[in-house]
């Protein structure tokens, strides 16, 4: 489509649909080549979109996922256990700052995105909105969510964003602590009296499935993927990322003395894989659509917390704007 603009002084014509193409070529040229996008490099808006989309769902998932576990803060059963969970849940509240800050090198606000949480208008990880009835469910999540987590985004730390692959380096080496210390609750449980033992067993009941849904739909189901694995996004579908770590989780059950509640789990001699049974995908997607078993009471905590901490904002603000007014003064 040719667009000629009032004030183009007599020049030829701008074909801005042919100028779209050549950029989105060369755009696509050094994502092939492996080149990192920054934010000021011209990038295609739907790009952008894509990651303002992802970025902020994962930035979401860090602040809700502090949930299930901070509802065990105070009851940790040592003073050790409670200053480990304690500065777990403190680092997945950093890892939702910095992926807020990836996001708005984008050009969309936090406030946007805060208002979109609380709305209910944007997605979280469906993983956040089932309850942790026990201390072994803290075990659960650090062992499976944190598990799963890192497959995942070990990846992304080669996602073609700079600021996205960026944050992701350090997030993945925190993942990592958090995942060995759940799966050492998870040891000592197992390893402890009979019901103890049961008790982990249970949580692991819980979280298997829902773990295997964190990784999204299947590949034929997948709106985003293809698309986002031309841009380098993502590196792998959401089924390789699924298997990689069934392959990896299935062996620690088994060390671990636990059984994977999958009556149809077994190992593919031919393959080198474990073979899962089918998905419950309806309740996958009764998840994300807001009627999973804790999502009503999930977006309430998050508003609420919001609502109480106004005054903090107003307290920053206030001295922001001091200091901005102390500064002009200085400078006059
Ligand atoms: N839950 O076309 P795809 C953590 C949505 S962080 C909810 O496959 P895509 C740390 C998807 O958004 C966990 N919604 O989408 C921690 C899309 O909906 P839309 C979060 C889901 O983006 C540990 C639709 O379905 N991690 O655990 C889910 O290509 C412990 C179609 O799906 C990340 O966010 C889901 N599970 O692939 C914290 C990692 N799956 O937007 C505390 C970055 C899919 O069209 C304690 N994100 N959907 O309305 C990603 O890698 C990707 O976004 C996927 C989904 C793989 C999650």
């Amino acid at each position: 489509m040719y667009t000629q603009s009032l004030d183009n002084h007599g020049q030829a014509p701008v074909d801005t649909a042919a100028e779209d193409a050549q950029r989105c070529a060369q755009f696509q040229g050094r994502v092939d080549l492996d080149e990192r996008i920054e934010p000021k490099d011209w990038m295609p808006d739907a790009y952008r979109q894509t990651l303002i989309r992802q970025i902020s769902q994962h930035a979401h998932s860090e602040i809700v996922g502090m949930l299930p576990e901070g509802n065990w803060i105070t009851r940790a059963p040592s003073l050790r256990r409670k200053a480990v969970l304690i500065a777990k849940v403190q680092d997945e509240g950093g890892h939702g700052a910095y992926l807020y800050s990836a996001a708005e090198t984008l050009g969309v606000s936090r406030d946007e995105l805060l208002e979109q949480l609380l709305s209910g208008a944007a997605k979280y990880s469906s993983i956040f909105n089932y309850p942790t009835p026990t201390w072994a469910d803290v075990g659960a999540i650090g062992w499976l969510v944190d598990g799963a987590a890192i497959v995942n985004q070990i990846p992304l730390c080669r996602c073609s964003y700079g600021p996205y692959a960026r944050a992701m380096v350090r997030v993945c080496k925190e993942e990592s602590f958090h995942q060995r210390q759940g799966f050492e609750i998870m040891l000592a449980l197992a390893r402890g009296t009979a019901a103890q033992k049961q008790m982990a067993q249970d949580s692991l009941n819980r979280w298997w499935w829902p773990s295997l849904m964190m990784f999204g739909p299947n590949d034929a189901d997948s709106k985003h993927s293809a698309q986002s694995m031309r841009w380098k996004i993502k590196r792998f579908s959401n089924d390789e990322l699924r298997q990689r770590f069934i392959d990896a989780t299935v062996p620690q059950a088994q060390f671990l003395g636990l059984s994977v509640p999958d009556p149809k789990l077994r190992w593919d001699e031919q393959t080198g894989h474990f073979e899962a049974g089918p998905i419950d995908w309806n309740e996958f997607f009764d998840v994300i659509k807001g009627n999973g078993p804790c999502n009503r009471e999930r977006l309430e905590a998050r508003r609420d917390a919001h609502a109480k901490g106004a005054w903090v904002r107003e307290a920053a603000t206030a001295y922001a704007l001091k200091h901005r007014a102390d500064g002009l003064t200085r400078a006059a």
